[in-house]
């Protein structure tokens, strides 16, 4: 997260840290969040290799405050045992479709266990939308400049604006590479954005004194660069999907 502030996981307790092992060491690798007790949205992107990737390399943490710091008291770690990536994934346009679901590993048959650091983010109705400029929360360890050295060791968020679409797809801003299931969300001054680590979080909207989650972090030309905002998955699109692979619905009312 460029800008913004460090938060503490209890102000977003559906925040999933996608930790990853590479050459040997766990580091995180993307962001996701907690949508039932057993499943995390993630993004497509963050899944190397697709439907074919190794599951056991990865591992979810929910409830974590410090990147490098174990809270045991706290936190509830867990492996992966199913993974979806999106069918239409990447197929007609790059990042198109950036959505996964990841299935948490029960322990004693149990995933996540509610607490005040760990809970679920409602998905919003089926194509429902917030008008453009609306102040939403992104969240994650990712970087706090483009091309940072290292994280963040605090989670951190960021208020970002929703963009118009017209203007997310326009001259200037992304054109054609922009698909109707995709939208921008970031500050006029370019001063906040998601980054590099943050991809797969959860960018959420408070409607009604409820968090839901309206976006999924998927791409964006570096980081906070004028006239390029951070560009989001519409979750709204994909109720449907959710519903297929995992059985839950998603019919509510904001
Ligand atoms: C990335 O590399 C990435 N500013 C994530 C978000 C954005 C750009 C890049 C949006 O994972």
């Amino acid at each position: 997260i460029v800008g913004g502030e460090t938060t503490a996981v209890e102000a977003h307790p559906w925040y999933a840290a996608v930790l990853r092992q590479k050459h040997g060491r766990l580091g995180l690798h993307c962001g996701g969040s907690l949508i039932s007790p057993c499943w995390v949205l993630t993004a497509a992107h963050c899944i190397p290799d697709g439907s074919k990737t190794n599951m056991s390399a990865f591992s979810i943490i929910l409830g974590r405050n410090r990147l490098h710091e174990e809270n045991p008291a706290v936190e509830q770690q867990f492996s992966v045992e199913q993974i979806f990536v999106h069918e239409g994934y990447g197929k007609y346009l790059e990042f198109d479709d950036d959505i996964a679901l990841m299935k948490l590993k029960a322990k004693d048959g149990q995933c996540a266990k509610r607490s005040n650091f760990v809970n679920t983010i409602c998905l919003p109705p089926p194509q429902q939308f917030v008008p453009a400029g609306t102040l939403c929360e992104i969240v994650g360890f990712g970087d706090e400049k483009e091309g940072a050295a290292v994280n963040p060791e605090h989670l951190k968020e960021a208020q970002v604006n929703i963009f118009p679409d017209d203007m997310c797809a326009g001259p200037g801003f992304y054109g054609k590479r922009i698909s109707e299931k995709m939208f921008c969300a970031g500050r006029l001054d370019w001063s906040r954005d998601s980054c590099q680590g943050d991809s797969g979080g959860p960018l959420a909207c408070e409607v009604g004194s409820r968090f839901f989650q309206f976006g999924i972090v998927s791409w964006g030309d570096g980081c906070a660069r004028s006239l390029r905002p951070g560009v989001y998955t519409k979750v709204s699109k994909y109720n449907q999907w959710i519903e297929e692979k995992t059985g839950l619905i998603t019919s509510g009312v904001l």
